[in-house]
């Protein structure tokens, strides 16, 4: 039985992304190189599940460059067998002397994902609108920037899912304000600090200060959050 390969994708701090793939227990090789991207520090790296619907998958990745500050997001897709090619490509200038690393969720709540593009000063949503077409739908300055993008499953239960942003101490929750009698292509966003929410230990006691640490989330009704820091 042919059992079915799966690839994965490596940036660089240099110009190029690596796709591997899995031959058989342990052993892997390279089977694809990207042309020059002409940008570097390319961390960002995520599959998209053929988000354009032509019934090939996608993977994006974001690329850094320091000093022109400047980020650049590719989209590549397969275009048959080890082979592919960039089918869409932006960049954006940032003031961060980073980027952080982005994710991809249902956003608008259509039903499709998208993509949140973590690009240093903030936070891009990328939606795809036709074959090979995407469009940015949604832009979020968050400082002090260079944070880390999760997608949250709608954690306080109103229908929609939250952005969840984190970077430098500091951790906020963004949801896309939609109205749902309207299909807008351009849509704002609410931010909600952490501080905003009530936040109980697991004895039913308030927590008023946060400390340093890794921390679950668990909302018990509304904004209020029942939490257990594990270190
Ligand atoms: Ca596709
Ligand atoms: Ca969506
Ligand atoms: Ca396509
Ligand atoms: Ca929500």
């Amino acid at each position: 039985m042919e059992m079915e390969k799966k690839e994965f994708v490596i940036g660089s701090i240099h110009e190029r992304v690596l796709l591997g793939e899995n031959r058989q227990n342990d052993i892997y090789c390279f089977i694809w190189k990207s042309p020059p991207l002409y940008t570097r520090n390319i961390f960002d790296v995520k599959s998209l599940p053929d988000l354009d619907h032509d019934g090939k998958n996608e993977f994006m990745v974001k690329g850094w460059v320091y000093p022109t500050a400047t980020v650049h997001c590719f989209i590549f897709e397969a275009t048959g067998n080890n082979n592919y090619e960039v089918i869409w490509d932006t960049i954006y200038s940032t003031a961060s002397n980073g980027t952080g690393l982005s994710d991809i969720g249902d956003i608008d709540m259509d039903g499709e994902i998208e993509i949140v593009l973590e690009y240093g000063d903030g936070f891009k949503v990328l939606k795809s609108i036709d074959n090979n077409k995407f469009v940015e739908i949604g832009n979020v300055l968050v400082n002090p920037g260079d944070s880390q993008i999760k997608i949250a499953p709608d954690l306080d239960r109103n229908g929609i899912n939250e952005i969840v942003v984190s970077g430098y101490g500091q951790t906020y929750f963004f949801e896309a304000i939609l109205n749902v009698n309207e299909k807008k292509l351009k849509i704002p966003f609410s931010k909600i600090e952490l501080k905003d929410y009530k936040i109980f230990d697991f004895t039913g006691r308030e927590v008023k200060k946060m400390e340093k640490g890794i921390y679950f989330l668990k909302v018990k009704e509304g904004k209020i959050f029942k939490i257990i820091k594990i270190k």
